[in-house]
């Protein structure tokens, strides 16, 4: 296993116009923002944008709100790409304050019909927690992504599988046959990867896949981290694990590559 420090881009190497699909929980909605934010500043244009249900995330940039209900709206996402390089796209604003997300087809419209560089689509919800279970119909991720990123917050280490820390806990349970209270220890993470129901059941064929561990923020976070890291990346399909924190932002990350 290689371990280096490099910057978020440097560790995801990414492509011209690629599409980005982030599940899991504990820092999805961050991972992008802080994403847009990265490539917005090296001038790069780019759609953020959901398969689910999400609250307009605040970027920390002059992000533009377009809606696919608008007519002329991938007119609209060019037009304002060049006031900023920063589109937000939803469907409409539901009554919740939620923004309903887009379908995959409508996904596709974005990246082969606008000038956006990078179409970024956080493709699951998980209120809040570090871990999840996925139902039968999510994640919603487009099979023309090219990086497929999956998080975990890695707070919920060690935790028992309560209503604070795993979003959909008796599926989580259901699927893995364990039980509330029982332990999210690594063995429970490693097999919730493999799982055929897990992490990685709707990963595109020919997409990257990324994990990233979140909120380590500490020394000890960092060892942890680490071993899971490194059990993590010995499954086939897990291509690298980047391990750190986007709130507050960290400057650089540990790559863990093969
Ligand atoms: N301590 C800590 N909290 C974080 C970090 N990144 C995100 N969070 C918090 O974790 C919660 C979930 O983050 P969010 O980005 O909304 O995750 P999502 O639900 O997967 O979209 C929020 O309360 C964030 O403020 C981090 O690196 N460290
Ligand atoms: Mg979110």
């Amino acid at each position: 296993m290689k371990i280096e420090e490099k910057t978020l881009l440097e560790a995801l190497s990414l492509s011209p116009r690629e599409c980005i699909s982030v599940i899991g929980g504990g820092g999805k909605t961050s991972f992008a923002s802080y994403l847009s934010r990265k490539l917005t500043s090296m001038g790069k244009s780019v759609v953020f944008t959901s398969t689910t249900k999400i609250f307009p995330p605040h970027t920390g940039e002059k992000e533009i709100l377009v809606f696919t209900t608008e007519s002329l709206w991938l007119n609209k996402i060019d037009h304002a790409l060049k006031e900023s390089k920063l589109v937000f796209l939803g469907a409409e604003i539901l009554s919740s304050g939620k923004l309903k997300g887009l379908s995959e087809k409508l996904c596709k419209d974005v990246l082969m019909k606008t000038n956006t560089d990078y179409l970024i689509i956080e493709a699951d919800g998980s209120r809040g927690k570090s871990i999840k279970a996925h139902s039968d119909c999510e994640p919603v991720v487009p099979d023309f992504t090219r990086l497929f990123v999956s998080l975990i917050g890695m707070d919920c280490i060690m935790k028992r599988i309560d209503e604070n820390n795993c979003h959909r806990q008796d599926l989580l349970c259901s699927i893995l046959k364990v039980n509330r209270g029982d332990l999210i220890d690594m063995d429970l993470i490693v097999s919730l990867f493999k799982h055929k129901r897990g992490y990685l059941k709707t990963l595109p064929r020919k997409a990257r896949s990324i994990v990233f561990l979140n909120k380590v923020h500490t020394m000890e976070d960092y060892q942890t981290a680490i071993k899971l890291g490194e059990r993590l990346l010995s499954l086939k399909r897990i291509d690298s694990v980047i391990l750190g924190h986007l709130k507050p932002p960290g400057e650089t990350f540990t790559l863990l590559r093969k």
